[in-house]
């Protein structure tokens, strides 16, 4: 659906445009938000700052909308994105790194906006491969995207969607139990600018150090956020199930479980259900 014709803000979400001026301050001469480009309204925040990318814009650049009329996931589900009251955001990356390295990238923004809420939101959590969670409920998620040139990625679109202050009745019935914002966690509406300034702060760093080492590199602080270690899950990916208990992650991000013949297995890519939903997982529960 084209911004033109999308639907026109609902009263309840009516809030006040980010003050993107403050915003660029905050992040004047920095390496990841250098460059903010800024839009009331785009399909996908992800294809402009591929367009951008392409186009030779500089590593870092930013492009948020307030509102997205075709916000997407991974394998093509859609990203529900209200407008005036989330954040929507891609980052133009181009990281030295193989084509099949780039899921790790989603684990650098996972762990950057997961320490970046803990102000608001001391609860939030990992949950493997691209979701921060707080009580089970979904807060944030991440979609690594590339342009490869060989077996090597040429262009990486780092996209986070990031709830702050919507509330249940800006999103649809099917994710309004499922789908958490900061609001919720804090107990009271939340600085958007302070959120972005505080995500790209995080990834500016979290996103140094991948590039110095790897993403052994962050390996434990990712699994010291994680809501899964020890936990029992299933985890799908493609026709295949892998059942067990997560051990923790590989040092290429893989997500480490033990089956129940007790052999330590490696999972790539996948949805992960735990076993028994979140009941026991206290929403200040580390792991
Ligand atoms: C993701 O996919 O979690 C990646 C989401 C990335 C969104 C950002 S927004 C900026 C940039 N531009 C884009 O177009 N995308 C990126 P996945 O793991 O496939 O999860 C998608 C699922 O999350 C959906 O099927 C819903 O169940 C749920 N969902 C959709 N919108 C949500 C929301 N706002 N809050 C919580 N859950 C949501």
């Amino acid at each position: 659906m084209p911004c033109a014709s999308g639907p026109s803000a609902p009263a309840s979400a009516a809030g006040a445009p980010l003050d993107v001026a403050r915003l660029r301050a905050a992040r004047a001469g920095r390496r990841i938000g250098g460059v903010i480009e800024y839009f009331a309204c785009l399909e996908s925040t992800n294809d402009r700052a591929r367009a951008l990318g392409l186009d030779g814009a500089p590593e870092g650049t930013v492009v948020i909308a307030e509102r997205q009329t075709r916000g997407r996931g991974r394998l093509g589900r859609s990203w529900v994105s209200p407008p005036h009251v989330n954040l929507y955001l891609s980052v133009v990356l181009r990281p030295a790194v193989r084509a099949a390295a780039v899921p790790q990238l989603a684990l650098v923004a996972g762990l950057a906006t997961c320490e970046a809420v803990q102000p608001w939101a001391p609860a939030a959590r990992l949950k493997w491969p691209n979701d921060v969670v707080v009580g089970g409920r979904k807060l944030a998620g991440m979609l690594a995207e590339l342009e490869t040139e060989g077996a090597a990625a040429r262009l990486v679109i780092l996209g986070i969607g990031l709830n702050v202050n919507s509330g249940p009745e800006d999103f649809p019935p099917g994710l309004r139990d499922t789908a958490i914002a900061l609001r919720e966690a804090a107990g009271g509406p939340v600085d958007r600018v302070a959120v972005a300034a505080a995500l790209l702060d995080r990834l500016e760093t979290r996103y140094a150090a991948y590039a110095d080492g790897g993403f052994a590199a962050l390996r434990r602080a990712w699994e010291a956020l994680s809501c899964l270690g020890g936990r029992r899950v299933r985890v799908a990916e493609g026709g295949q199930t892998v059942e067990g208990v997560v051990i923790g992650l590989a040092d290429d991000g893989a997500l480490r479980v033990r089956d129940a013949g007790g052999t330590a297995r490696e999972v790539r890519a996948g949805d992960v259900t735990l076993v028994g939903g979140y009941a026991g997982l206290g929403a200040g529960e580390a792991t």
